[in-house]
């Protein structure tokens, strides 16, 4: 296992790095809104917010190709939006609306866009894993260097097919990364108390693969250590297993009355590491960014969250005639 935490800003054109910040904006400003909805009543079923995570899905998103996969889990706004999902369709899913990429069935747990490789959220905990494995070995048989990711959290990381798909993945040297956000909590359940390992890149060792521990709060970390596993991926040498660091700011899911046991100390001090606000920091360093710029950004993005409103309040209900359409068993 390497240790890899180090921030450096890497040899990346100043566009790519604003639009870095732009879509971790976007994911931040548009669960704000979900999560106001949800609250105002106008979203159904369970919003999972990732906010404070944005780093994780920005820095390995920005390391893929268009055509590469990634699967995600039910905290899925995040990978959608770094992959580049349309914000309407996403939003109408969330308002259960005809419109929404699940055609309003689905909700924030489903969302899926296969043109861009987003093969989809889920709602069962690890359960993407195997899927996206799937996906990894379609690459190695479509033999054009394409690579499959596996995001998922650390709760995840105790279930059974991460495990299997590891050993497969590495037996067979599947173009793949696996992705785990470890934000240090499953639900209510502290990471100690389900793993007695520190780090779960530790594991990767019983699988005979890399696995690395970086700040999952470091977009560049991320970026860098996505970019070295991609290249590996790409090689033919297997996989790698990613763990980032990192914490969500917001209660496990935004349900009133939902509980949140975690230390409000600790739940400060990692805002105090804002993702967000480290790579504004960075660019503004760099002379990248400046006030009008980054009021710009935010001004097109609050744009873009509110026509994406628009059209989800302005697009009808699945009648219940379509209740059983796109259902293959029962
Ligand atoms: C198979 C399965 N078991 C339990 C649940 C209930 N559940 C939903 S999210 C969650 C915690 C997942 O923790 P982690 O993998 O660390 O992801 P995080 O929520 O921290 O992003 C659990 C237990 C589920 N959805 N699926
Ligand atoms: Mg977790």
């Amino acid at each position: 296992m390497s240790l890899s935490t180090q921030s450096l800003s890497p040899n990346l054109p100043p566009d790519t790095q604003r639009e870095m910040l732009r879509r971790m904006l976007t994911i931040r400003r548009f669960e704000e809104r979900a999560s106001d909805d949800y609250r105002a009543g106008k979203i159904y079923g369970v919003v999972h917010c990732y906010i404070g995570e944005e780093a994780v899905a920005v820095g390995v998103c920005s390391a893929l190709d268009r055509g590469d996969r990634i699967i995600s889990t039910h905290r899925g706004h995040g990978h959608c939006i770094a992959k580049g999902a349309d914000l309407n369709r996403m939003m109408a899913e969330l308002y259960g609306r005809q419109t929404g990429y699940c055609k309003g069935k689905g909700g924030s747990m489903h969302i899926a866009d296969f043109g861009i490789g987003m093969l989809g959220a889920n709602g069962i905990v690890a359960g993407g894993i195997a899927i996206v494995t799937g996906a990894g070995l379609a690459a190695q048989m479509e033999g054009k260097g394409g690579v499959a990711v596996s995001f998922f959290g650390d709760g995840a990381s105790n279930a059974g097919p991460f495990h299997e798909c590891l050993n497969i993945a590495a037996t067979w040297k599947l173009p793949m990364l696996y992705v785990c956000e470890n934000n240090m909590y499953a639900a209510q359940t502290p990471a100690a108390a389900t793993h007695a390992l520190s780090d779960v890149a530790a594991r990767a060792a019983g699988y005979g693969i890399p696995g690395v521990v970086v700040d999952g709060n470091d977009i560049f970390a991320v970026y860098q250590a996505a970019n070295r596993a991609v290249d590996r991926a790409r090689s033919g040498d297997g996989p790698t297993l990613i763990e980032c660091k990192t914490y969500r700011w917001r209660a496990h899911t935004e349900r009133r009355g939902q509980p949140d046991l975690r230390d409000p100390a600790e739940v400060e001090m990692w805002k105090s590491r804002d993702p967000i606000a480290q790579l504004e920091h960075q660019l503004r360093e760099q002379g990248y960014l400046d006030d009008t710029e980054l009021q710009a950004v935010e001004r097109d993005i609050m744009g873009a969250i509110e026509a994406a409103v628009t059209f989800a309040e302005a697009s009808p209900f699945p009648s219940p005639e379509q209740a059983t359409d796109d259902v293959f068993a029962a």
